[in-house]
């Protein structure tokens, strides 16, 4: 494959440097920054984050503040969720639409202060959305991106690690809930939360020049337990169900499409975008829904980067979107954005690109029984 080129629009995180001297072997562009994506050893690297713990640079999660005596008008406009309950320190995720309903974001909506969020985006430009929405409606609030990196600490031994460092307080955190901490005078905030399913805490750094500073606090406190490097983990996270925006939606998908209906609020006011669309999508039902899907054969399928058709009875019913090789399975495993004419068990064949591949739909998220 050919290299990412540098440019001065790719940005490093603060932790760049200590991600290569850890041997960082690849980065994924988002938010127009390097994520780093894989460290030479992906079978390590899993049973690293499903058994122990691991620490990832994911700095490229950016915060988009809202700033202001609008602050939270802005986000309720901003989010498909009930946003009027929440309290300082508390997280939710939250789908941001467009007007057609159509999901452009899913990001971490985060209460700093009774006038102040953080959106924790996915890989699109909610700052430029944000501002103009902002100004369209003649909202008081400041959209801007702070000088906040995230570092997350994920897996079973997470907790231990983290609660070393900052104290067992930690440990009371609710999910998604985070409050402010301090060590060796770098600010942060510990928050519970993180892209995989086996538990775990980011760090929202708010210092980059300390980047380094509390990477190798973190490594060092993690030594007893045998901390490892990390990324947010392609197979962990499909075996066990979390969407990622970008990878499996389109321009046409709906939260409901993708099992999030349980993070939209359709009693939000009405002035939230995208509300009205998805009222209608969600009374005339959605065509397409998301299926776990297992193919046929226990070869290990290199990772791909484009959807693949699905064919019920050698008619398109929809694409494959991400998958991965599932350690869990043993078997080469994605999700299936399909009409919601489909079934789990139906048999299907995918059009892989070294031809038709017999495969099946189960339930997400995956079970070994399923295989
Ligand atoms: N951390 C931070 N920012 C982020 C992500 C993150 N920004 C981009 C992306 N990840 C946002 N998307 C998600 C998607 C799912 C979850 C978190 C962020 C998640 N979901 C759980 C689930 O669906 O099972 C729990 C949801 C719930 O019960 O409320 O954790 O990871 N800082």
């Amino acid at each position: 494959m050919p290299e990412i080129g540098i440019h001065t629009r790719l940005r490093r995180s603060p932790y760049y440097d200590a991600t290569v001297a850890a041997g960082v072997t690849a980065f994924s562009p988002y938010n127009n920054m390097l994520l780093p994506l894989a460290y030479g050893d992906p079978d390590g690297e899993y049973r690293q984050l499903m058994d122990g713990v691991s620490m990832w640079d994911v700095g490229g999660e950016r915060q988009i503040q809202l700033q202001g005596p609008d602050a939270s008008r802005l986000a309720q406009i901003l989010c498909a969720r009930d946003l009027s309950k929440a309290l300082v320190g508390q997280g939710k995720y939250v789908a941001v639409c467009d007007h057609r309903g159509v999901i452009i974001n899913d990001p971490i909506a985060l209460k700093i202060d009774d006038d102040c969020w953080w959106l924790s985006i996915a890989d699109s430009d909610i700052r430029m959305w944000a501002r103009c929405v902002a100004a369209e409606r003649g909202l008081d609030v400041e959209v801007s991106e702070p000088d906040v990196s995230p570092l997350a600490v994920q897996g079973p031994m997470a907790e231990d690690v983290v609660a070393s460092i900052f104290g067992d307080w930690v440990r009371d955190l609710k999910y998604f809930w985070f409050g402010d901490a301090e060590i060796d005078g770098i600010p942060l905030k510990v928050a519970r939360s993180g892209w995989s399913k086996q538990g775990g805490f980011e760090l929202y750094l708010m210092d980059g020049s300390r980047g380094l500073d509390l990477w190798h606090i973190v490594a060092e406190a993690g030594a007893p337990w045998n901390i490892g490097v990390g990324y947010p983990n392609p197979a962990e996270r499909i075996e066990h169900g979390l969407v990622s925006w970008g990878g499996d939606c389109d321009d046409q998908t709906n939260p409901f499409e993708v099992r999030l209906t349980r993070f939209v609020d359709l009693d939000v006011p009405d002035d939230t975008i995208g509300i009205q669309a998805l009222r209608q999508i969600a009374a005339d039902g959605p065509t397409r829904h998301q299926l776990g899907i297992v193919l046929d054969g226990d070869e290990r399928r290199p990772g791909h980067t484009v959807w693949y058709d699905v064919l019920s009875g050698g008619e398109k019913v929809g694409r494959m979107t991400c998958g991965t090789w599932s350690y869990k399975l043993e078997r080469n495993i994605g999700y299936g954005l399909v009409s919601t004419s489909c079934s789990v068990g139906d048999p299907i064949e995918v059009a892989l690109d070294d031809g038709l591949r017999a495969a099946k739909f189960v339930d997400i998220p995956f079970r070994i029984e399923d295989r």
